[in-house]
């Protein structure tokens, strides 16, 4: 009997904005091929340059579908296959004799979102590594800086629909690449431009989408605070505040004003490189043409004031009544309107007080660090996650990880640059061999992902992994048996009202539902008012800065927020930053077109499209360094230096240099990827990583 290629309703399982629903064409247990689900809303039919071809990914052959054992000198990438009996003993030998001697916590696992789903995603490991009272890993690579500030000025809110942007009559797109990075947002961008919206890009860059638009303000990175408060400065001055909106929801209007003031628009134009008359336009089209939106970018983050700006990118929409319809207010991270059991996922009661929490950006530093019992991390279990490629230091990062001492176990899908220096590989299935529930931080719809195949070779689930390595470290809690079906039931409040309605069961047959919220026509959940804060109001002078800096759970793994003590200030403000005689241009490094931070930079289809690494450098700055267009240059700060081709283009401001991440280390010849030059410093607001502030010089390679 023949069987027919059959079809199965999946999701993408990226770290995106767009979490798309797709539809995969299986035979034989193989995956043919992948298309967008064209009965879901927002993916609307289409996937992007990553994932058309998913079924490459799944079925490559460089896939790891073995457990394997180093058989080389650390980073030389040569393992011999063993069974899963043999690694899980290794590693639970290895282990208790480790916990032992120095106890649980010389163990730092290390993970971030290789996959988002709910169950096989950010939180998979916590409920094991918890049990066994290993090191924390504080996970603030993306957004928890955008976060905090977002949660300070307006609580946590989906405050926006991306679907209401159709209806929206100007559209500031501030530090968001979304032709690259958030591709199905775009079509609603494209519509309101259509219907007359103005849309504008605030972008060091002329990105793809500072392309498209109608204005690209190309400001110095780093100085966005100042910009909204000179919009802030201008709209008071300008009597285009909406008085009933301030004086009904919005608590520090004075204190905001007064503040604003410091920001004359010629300040501003001197600090930001932009002139007064674009800041003052942009401030105009802003207040004047309502509804207005600002989708913020996680890029908004990178720096020593990306905090701020949020707080005060967050306070815009309010003081010219923008929340008051459909289409109008900001857009950052819509996930708080999913009702997630964080606790459930975490099992934060588990982990034990004096429990040392180490920060993933920092993973360089900590591997090197040693107290008076010697090494802090003996042991570095790292899933999900390309610390090689994608964390700051990387120089650090590869000494770390040639410790002799130093017992690396690595869960991948591929030989990557972490995985290089693995003592141990587990494989790991793709989305395709796996069932999860995913969230979006993009749009307002859950997805479901059944398998579509069986899992390849010896692959397994992150569930199933932890699963397995419970048993091995004689863990016998309840916790560490439940199925995957019902770990995803029990990650969802289903009596949430965003729920009502939705069934797990109603998810397996259609595969998406839209959160049980207004269509996008209608959703303008603040029109009245009604913020999450403290004060249920807009906080433009934040209560919440009282208890300093913090980093919220989601990022750090509790179910508190975290207060590092550090002071805040309640209003928005703009530091100066820190310069360096020696190195003048600032780099900034954002996403690569063709890969999902380190994810396909492996893969020939989007090597192809990507090309090889480049440094964009302006005119001017080329010049001076009689730097030609196409040569190797050396990209050095105080921290490392990598290699790349001079890209030579008014595409970059003056001053500023861009190299996109996610290139493999391992494919270049000096080995050196762009984090090479970051330093792990943090930003001004929760521990995000600041890498637009990195000072570099450029020179022509030796
Ligand atoms: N194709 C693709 N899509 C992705 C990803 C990917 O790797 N590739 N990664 C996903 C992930 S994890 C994330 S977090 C999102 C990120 O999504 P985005 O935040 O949109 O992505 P980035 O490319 O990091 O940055 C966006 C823009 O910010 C600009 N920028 C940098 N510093 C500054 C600054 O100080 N001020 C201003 N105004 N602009 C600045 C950069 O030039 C860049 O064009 O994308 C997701 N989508
Ligand atoms: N310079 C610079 N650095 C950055 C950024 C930047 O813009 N510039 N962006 C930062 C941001 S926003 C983010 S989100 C981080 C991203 O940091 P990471 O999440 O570490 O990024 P990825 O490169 O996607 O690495 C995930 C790895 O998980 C693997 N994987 C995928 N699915 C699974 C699975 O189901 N199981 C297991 N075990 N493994 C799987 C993938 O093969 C991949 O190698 O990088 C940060 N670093
Ligand atoms: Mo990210």
């Amino acid at each position: 009997m023949t069987q027919k290629p059959t079809t199965v309703l999946g999701a993408c399982p990226h770290d995106c904005p767009d979490t798309c629903s797709i539809v995969a064409t299986v035979d034989k247990g193989r995956v043919i091929s992948v298309q967008g689900n064209p009965d879901h809303p927002y993916t609307a039919g289409r996937l992007c340059v990553k994932v058309n071809h998913y079924e490459e990914r799944v079925h490559s052959p460089d896939r790891v579908l073995y457990p394997l054992r180093r058989v080389g000198a650390k980073g030389e990438a040569r393992f011999e296959r063993i069974s899963w009996d043999e690694a899980l003993r290794t590693i639970g030998t290895r282990w208790k004799a480790l916990i032992a001697e120095h106890g649980p916590q010389v163990i730092q696992p290390y993970s971030y979102l290789g996959t988002q789903g709910t169950i096989n995603g950010l939180n998979v490991g916590d409920p094991f590594f918890n049990k066994l009272g290993a090191a924390i890993s504080e996970r603030t690579f993306c957004d928890s800086g955008a976060c905090t500030g977002y949660i300070m000025t307006l609580g946590p809110t989906a405050a926006l629909d991306p679907e209401s942007l159709v209806h929206s009559r100007c559209i500031l797109l501030w530090a968001s690449n979304p032709m690259s990075t958030n591709v199905h947002m775009w079509p609603y961008v494209a519509e309101a431009q259509k219907r007359g919206a103005k849309v504008i890009v605030i972008d060091p860059v002329r990105t793809r989408s500072a392309q498209v638009a109608d204005v690209h303000l190309a400001l110095r990175p780093g100085t966005d605070s100042a910009l909204a408060l000179g919009m802030i400065h201008v709209i008071i001055r300008d009597r285009l505040v909406d008085h009933d909106y301030v004086e009904k929801y919005t608590v520090g209007f004075d204190a905001l004003a007064k503040r604003a003031q410091e920001y004359a628009p010629e300040r501003v134009a001197e600090i930001t490189g932009l002139t007064v008359a674009q800041i003052e336009a942009l401030s105009h089209d802003y207040a004047k043409a309502q509804p207005s939106a600002i989708r913020i970018g996680v890029a908004i983050e990178r720096n020593g004031n990306g905090g701020q700006a949020v707080r005060a990118l967050s306070a815009l929409p309010a003081l010219v009544g923008a929340f008051r319809k459909p289409g109008g207010g900001i857009l950052q991270l819509p996930l708080w309107a999913f009702p997630i059991r964080w606790d459930k996922l975490m099992r934060p009661e588990w982990i034990k007080p004096g429990t040392p929490v180490r920060n993933q950006w920092k993973i360089g530093q900590d591997l090197l660090a040693t107290d008076d019992k010697g090494p802090i991390i003996r042991s570095l279990f790292v899933y999900n996650a390309n610390p090689m490629v994608v964390a700051a230091e990387q120089g650090l990062i590869r000494k770390g990880l040639m410790r002799e001492d130093l017992f690396t176990v690595v869960s991948e899908h591929f030989i990557t640059d972490t995985a290089r220096f693995a003592d141990i590989v587990l494989p790991a299935t793709t989305q395709a061999e796996q069932l999860d529930l995913m969230f979006s931080w993009g749009h307002l719809y859950i997805t479901m992902n059944q398998p579509w195949i069986a899992p390849l070779g010896e692959a397994v689930p992150n569930t199933e992994l932890f699963r397995r390595l419970a048993r091995e470290m004689g863990m016998d809690d309840p916790q560490f048996s439940l199925t995957d079906d019902e770990l995803a039931q029990q990650s969802y409040d289903w009596s949430a009202p965003a729920l009502q309605g939705i069934t797990y069961e109603s998810l397996k047959k259609k595969g998406w539902a839209r959160l049980n919220l207004p269509d996008a026509a209608h959703y303008a959940p603040h029109a009245e008012g009604g913020f999450p804060t403290p004060s249920g109001k807009v906080e433009f002078e934040a209560s919440m800065a009282a208890g300093g800096n913090f980093v919220l759970g989601v990022f750090r793994q509790g179910s508190e927020e975290f207060q590092d003590g550090s002071p805040v200030d309640s209003l928005p403000s703009w530091t100066p930053p820190k310069v360096d005689q020696h190195r003048p241009l600032t780099l900034i490094s954002p996403k690569s077109h063709a890969f999902l931070n380190s994810g396909y930079g492996n893969m020939d289809r989007q090597l192809s499209h990507a090309g090889k690494q480049q440094v964009s450098i302006h005119p001017h700055d080329a010049a001076r360094r009689s730097i030609v267009h196409g040569q190797i240059v050396s990209v050095t700060s105080s921290t490392g230096s990598f290699n790349a081709l001079a890209d030579i283009t008014t595409d970059v401001a003056p001053g500023v240099v861009q190299s996109a991440m996610g290139y493999w280390g391992s494919g270049m010849a000096d080995g050196a990827g762009v984090n090479s030059a970051n330093p792990a410093h943090y930003g001004d607001l929760g521990r995000s990583p600041a890498f637009s502030d990195t000072r570099v010089e450029v020179t022509p390679a030796a």
